[in-house]
């Protein structure tokens, strides 16, 4: 059984969060952040899910749901949508441990022999089989997914050592100094927030952390260090399922957490020879084929569309996608432009390195990325030089002193 964690906010991404949690927002044009680790389950041929959602979780919900008829004609398949509350009144899911807790009688109504935990917000193909035979194989009490990042990067992420066989000798959850990799000072091995554990084994450790008055109840922060200090975790080195080589170097996963790096992995999947490939036939990804044969027919409806360099309805287009329904007028300008759905362009407007949020209409005229101090006036303007606009930030511009006409 898989267990997808997807409640959490995802607060490093602004105002693209305030309606929705991180694993519901877009991604690539037709997807959200949460197809990824769905699909990975789906074609990891694991038939039964349980998905935890908690901060703003209707659209996620209704996102969820429409892939039940994929599992329904499976063999065992199973999805369990486990809303948690919000505020008072229900189960409120108490750290990422907690929120698989609150689920224990789901998973033993289940019954599976091993769960899979994993995060609703990264962007990879995996192949969880490789990790769950890696964990027969070594008896382990718990296998951990990890990937080696940039040393400066670590921060955010628990870092582990690992002896000769890849068992885990120490972790740290997001240290201010990050452990390097013997041997190499520049990089860390960081876990990728994924486990898999024997399900008896599992069990026990939520209930020895619940009964822990001074735990945070997180998997990162309690129970996997508690494990490395008691137990046997190892580690399993990710593979992208899709790199014939299983070279690590070639692995892409991302954790889009912030907006820059939500915008960077968007260029990732738009460069010509992108170095994620969402339409690969060897790993597709379900959600987007289930939307794919709904969308309707409208011919200015058809979006997602990647536009490397283009004239587009009388508007340059470079380096941008334009996701399910969006519109373009004409003598606009853009340039490494994410448009979430549904969102409509005014004429002549210029835009460079801006992510528009979904529904959104940009006034025509509008300039965004050509002057730093005044987009970060109006706009949220990140440290790596991207601007997300929303509708709330257009609703505040003044016609007056904003909208400058196209030159
Ligand atoms: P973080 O990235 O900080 O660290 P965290 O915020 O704990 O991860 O969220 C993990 C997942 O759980 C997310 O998908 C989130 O949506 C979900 N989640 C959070 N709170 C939840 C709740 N109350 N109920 C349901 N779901 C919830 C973790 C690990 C690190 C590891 C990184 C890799 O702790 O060790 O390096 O992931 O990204
Ligand atoms: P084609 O080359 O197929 O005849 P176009 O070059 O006009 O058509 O459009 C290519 C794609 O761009 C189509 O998927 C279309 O739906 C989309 N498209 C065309 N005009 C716009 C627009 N103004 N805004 C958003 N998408 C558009």
């Amino acid at each position: 059984m898989a267990f997808v964690l997807a409640g959490g906010r995802g607060s490093r991404l602004k105002e693209l969060t305030d309606d929705c949690a991180k694993p519901a927002i877009p991604f690539g044009g037709r997807s959200r952040i949460i197809d990824f680790a769905l699909s990975n389950a789906l074609n990891s041929g694991i038939p039964r899910i349980g998905v935890a959602t908690q901060y703003k979780q209707r659209a996620l919900i209704r996102h969820i749901e429409r892939l039940s008829p994929f599992l329904s004609t499976r063999r065992n398949g199973s999805l369990d949508i486990l809303p948690g509350s919000e505020g008072s009144g229900g189960i409120y899911y108490e750290g990422t441990a907690g929120a698989v807790f609150q689920n224990i009688d789901v998973i033993e109504r289940r019954a599976p022999r091993h769960v899979v935990i994993l995060a609703g917000d990264h962007v990879y193909k995996m192949d969880y089989g490789r990790m769950l035979r890696q964990h027969v194989a070594t008896g382990a009490d718990v296998t951990v997914g990890c990937i080696t990042v940039p040393r400066e990067e670590a921060r955010g992420f628990g870092v582990m050592h690992v002896d000769v066989a890849d068992r885990i000798t120490a972790f740290v959850e997001k240290p201010h100094d990050p452990p390097a990799v013997p041997g190499n000072p520049d990089a860390s091995l960081a876990s990728m927030g994924i486990y898999v554990f024997d399900t008896a084994f599992l069990l026990d450790a939520l209930h020895r952390d619940d009964a822990d008055l001074g735990s945070s109840h997180d998997f990162g922060a309690d129970i996997i260090p508690h494990i490395v200090q008691h137990g046997r975790a190892f580690a399993h080195r990710f593979a992208d399922s899709c790199v014939r080589s299983a070279e690590e170097v070639n692995a892409y996963w991302r954790d889009v957490g912030t907006l820059d790096a939500y915008f960077a992995a968007h260029l990732d999947v738009m460069a010509r020879r992108p170095r994620f490939d969402m339409e690969d036939e060897r790993w597709p990804l379900w959600t987007q084929r289930l939307q794919t044969a709904r969308a309707p027919q409208r011919r200015d409806m058809t979006s997602p569309l990647i536009v490397h360099d283009g004239v587009l309805a009388g508007s340059r287009v470079r380096r941008s996608l334009l996701s399910d329904g969006t519109n373009i007028a004409d003598h606009a300008n853009l340039e490494e432009v994410l448009l979430l759905p549904n969102c409509h362009i005014g004429s002549g407007a210029r835009l460079k390195r801006v992510i528009v949020d979904a529904g959104v209409t940009v006034p025509a005229g509008l300039v965004v990325g050509e002057d730093p101090d005044f987009d970060a006036q109006r706009f949220r303007r990140t440290a790596g030089g991207v601007c997300l606009v929303t509708q709330q930030m257009i609703d505040r511009l003044s016609m007056r002193d904003d909208v400058r006409s196209a030159a």
